[in-house]
């Protein structure tokens, strides 16, 4: 468990990132080693981890808001009016429920302080050749301990008491996005146990996959709505390509987050078009993942955009 006392100590270094609109900011700093993230053994030289912290201001509690000047906002300043317009900087009251989330990574290594800054996007086309000969070797080189927290929660080790659904092939758990209230910001996530299905490019037919993406969908609609309340109609489930982490899984959020959250075209592909194509495959044929050229973004700092582009530029000066 973390204390403010621990947060304290948080050093800074630079702003990784801010997003004015989302009300979110992402800081590297450091941490004294061990005071903070998995333990380690401590060091006497006053050696420090690298962290990030980003907070981000918490969406507001719809029943405190329906009487925003009875209790959640407790004084104004500044007060200027044009005709009909009027607009004031006001202060929350001191006893609000909550105000920010905090999300900690910690040892953070130049992969996270990477994915964590801001980034331009670049459109790139990955076609089978590409994937055989740049992707699938970056995929196998990706370290195990970079999913360290998959094989945690899919053996109980971590998260177990948050588990919503599991089964022989999938588990069903709360995204570390979200507050677990906010029913706005709702975004839950289907694992697979297989860990041979690596990303969208492994999923076939033939290798019985569109049975076990048809039960996410199900059983997913089912806890969203038993549990809490929101119907099927109202979730967005996609597949991330590129995803940050090669152990396959399913993103399940509102539906009105459009464009947010990693919902965005170029990075996010439906669930139910995946098992469409699917279900298009013929038995005779190769898959459609392993014939499919797919379009994506990446970060100008991802670690596969160099070798992609060097691949494209050396295949296109020898046609
Ligand atoms: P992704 O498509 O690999 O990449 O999704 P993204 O991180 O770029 O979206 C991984 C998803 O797993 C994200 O939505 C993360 O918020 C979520 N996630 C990552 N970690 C390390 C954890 C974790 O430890 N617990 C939970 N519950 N969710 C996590």
């Amino acid at each position: 468990q973390i204390t403010i006392e621990d947060l304290q100590t948080f050093e800074f270094q630079r702003i990784l990132n801010e997003d004015p609109l989302g009300k979110s900011i992402t800081l590297l700093g450091s941490f004294a080693r061990g005071s903070v993230g998995p333990s380690q053994p401590s060091s006497e030289d006053g050696e420090r981890d690298k962290a990030i912290v980003r907070i981000g201001k918490t969406a507001f509690d719809l029943e405190s808001a329906k009487r925003p000047f009875d209790g959640l906002i407790e004084r104004i300043e500044g007060v200027q009016s044009t005709d009909i317009y009027t607009w004031a900087l006001g202060w929350f009251a001191t006893d609000r429920d909550r105000d920010v989330k905090i999300d900690l990574v910690c040892p953070a290594t130049d992969v996270h302080i990477r994915k964590y800054t801001e980034q331009q996007i670049i459109m790139v086309h990955e076609t089978p050749q590409i994937y055989e000969a740049v992707v699938k070797s970056y995929i196998d080189a990706f370290p195990a301990a970079r999913t360290k927290w998959v094989d945690d929660i899919l053996s109980g080790v971590s998260e177990a008491d948050k588990v919503l659904y599991d089964s022989p092939d999938f588990i069903i758990l709360p995204d570390m996005k979200w507050d677990l209230t906010t029913m706005s910001a709702f975004y839950i996530l289907a694992i697979a146990r297989d860990a041979t299905i690596r990303s969208l490019r492994d999923l076939r037919k033939n290798k019985g996959h569109i049975q076990i993406l048809k039960a996410i969908r199900t059983e997913a609609g089912r806890i969203a709505q038993e549990k809490f309340g929101l119907p099927s109609d109202r979730l967005r489930m996609f597949v991330h390509y590129q995803p940050s982490y090669y152990r396959f899984h399913v993103h399940i959020v509102h539906a009105n987050h459009v464009g947010t959250l990693g919902s965005t075209v170029g990075q996010a592909q439906l669930l139910d078009d995946i098992i469409s194509l699917l279900d298009l495959e013929a038995e005779d044929q190769p898959g459609i993942f392993e014939r499919a050229t797919l379009t994506y973004g990446l970060g100008d700092q991802h670690g596969l955009l160099e070798s992609i582009q060097q691949y494209t530029t050396i295949a296109d000066g020898g046609a």
